[in-house]
């Protein structure tokens, strides 16, 4: 049997006494997607339906993927373990692309025509700051599995998110350049300059920068379409930095890695959160050699979620779990966890969808969780608080094929 909205996901077993009606959920769904529940509560019968908006298309799909790998993941995991006591949950995935357009489309048809209880997405905080808004006044909830930008938990009461701010997490990796090289002086910062993100991001580098008394020599733009970057690359190798920072996504960014390289630099660089995916190894290669990215995650955070996770991962598409997909995961956890909590206090069938929606986003922003992230609650507004935090270093073979991310000490 296929699941009905992600082609070529195995259906999944859950507890055996609850198969049946599992099975009857399955043609629900079939039902509802031709339009004919026609209701507004979730009946017992009914998985309950959970919307991802990744990005699937686009020059951002490389990070999208990731997040995707991550639900699919947790889908299985949970109803392995019975759902929501018992009820099973279903990912219902609508394709985001890479702009803010795609992106309000994708939240409008799970809000309205799929039904979802909930949003996981979108890939970039430039997306999430125009469609979070719509979730926001339809009164359902969204968490942010990769939003790393500043003000994303601000848009409104039902936004939250689990992946760490830039300023929290950027600052580490030019820590852990200190410790490569403790006698840098000169850093030149790169941004692109069409990203919400990256703007948050390079505001945080250029003050830690400051803040450490460094000299920042230079500040070259770019946008996260270019593919030349010859001009900005040249006029920062001319004044000599010790350390480029940029703040790109995964294609601009490595092939300004690429380029900084070809002609010539030998200083340490650092790459922010876009860097932060497998996929980059194919656009700078070998010359993505040694590039620092901190993390808000590590496959070997040692917890039982954790091994579970990374096994599961592993199985299934054969490397480690990347940060996204751990977010994304952790995203799907909360919902989970927070569903069930609920369901334990109020019979969740029992409720209309938009008081599931509004009691769902009220109990999710109380509860603590033991996620792979490491334990994680959120803040009054909805921010993630976490308490771990790491950083890793690019590390090619020769052939420029394979590379991994090796995690650095920064006590
Ligand atoms: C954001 C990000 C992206 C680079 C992660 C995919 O952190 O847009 O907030």
């Amino acid at each position: 049997m296929k699941n009905a909205s992600a082609p070529g996901t195995q259906a999944k077993p859950i507890a055996h006494q609850t198969a049946l009606l599992f099975i009857c959920s399955l043609l629900l769904i079939a039902c509802g997607k031709s339009g004919s529940t026609g209701t507004n509560s979730i009946s017992a019968s009914n998985a309950i339906p959970i919307g991802i908006a990744f990005a699937q298309t686009s020059n951002v799909a490389l990070l999208g993927q990731e997040g995707t790998d991550g639900v699919k993941i947790a889908e299985k995991y949970f109803n392995d373990k019975g759902g929501i006591n018992g009820r099973p949950i279903k990912l219902v995935y609508q394709d985001t692309g890479g702009d803010e357009v795609g992106t309000i489309n994708a939240f409008q048809t799970l809000i309205n025509q799929n039904k979802v209880v909930g949003i996981v997405g979108p890939t970039l905080s430039q997306q999430a700051f125009s469609a979070n808004p719509i979730a926001e006044r339809n009164r359902v909830p969204v968490i942010g599995a990769s939003n790393t930008a500043k003000g994303i938990p601000e848009i409104g009461d039902y936004v939250a998110r689990v992946s760490a701010s830039v300023a929290v997490v950027a600052p580490y990796s030019l820590k852990a350049a200190l410790k490569q090289n403790p006698q840098l002086k000169k850093v030149a910062v790169f941004y692109a300059q069409n990203d919400a993100f990256n703007k948050s991001e390079t505001e945080i580098f250029q003050k830690a920068v400051k803040d450490l008394k460094l000299d920042l020599v230079t500040v070259q733009k770019f946008q996260t379409t270019d593919t030349d970057f010859q001009a900005q690359a040249s006029d920062a190798i001319d004044l000599k930095p010790d350390l480029v920072i940029i703040s790109g996504l995964a294609v601009d960014g490595g092939n300004l890695v690429r380029q900084l390289r070809e002609l010539g630099y030998k200083g340490i660089i650092i790459g922010g959160n876009g860097f932060n995916t497998s996929h980059i190894f194919s656009v700078c290669r070998a010359l993505c050699d040694g590039v620092i990215v901190a993390q808000a995650y590590s496959p070997e955070y040692k917890s039982e979620i954790n091994t579970a996770f990374r096994k599961a991962y592993v199985a299934q598409y054969r490397r480690e779990p990347p940060q996204v997909s751990a977010q994304a995961f952790t995203a799907m956890q909360v919902y989970v966890e927070a569903l069930q909590s609920l369901d334990k206090k109020s019979a969740i069938n029992k409720l209309s969808l938009p008081q599931l929606r509004t009691e769902l986003n009220q109990q999710l922003l109380k509860g603590t969780y033991q996620t792979p992230l490491g334990e994680i609650a959120f803040t009054p507004v909805g921010d993630v608080i976490q308490k771990e935090f790491y950083v890793a270093q690019l590390k090619m073979e020769p052939n420029g094929v394979n590379g991994k991310f090796a995690f650095l000490s920064i006590k």
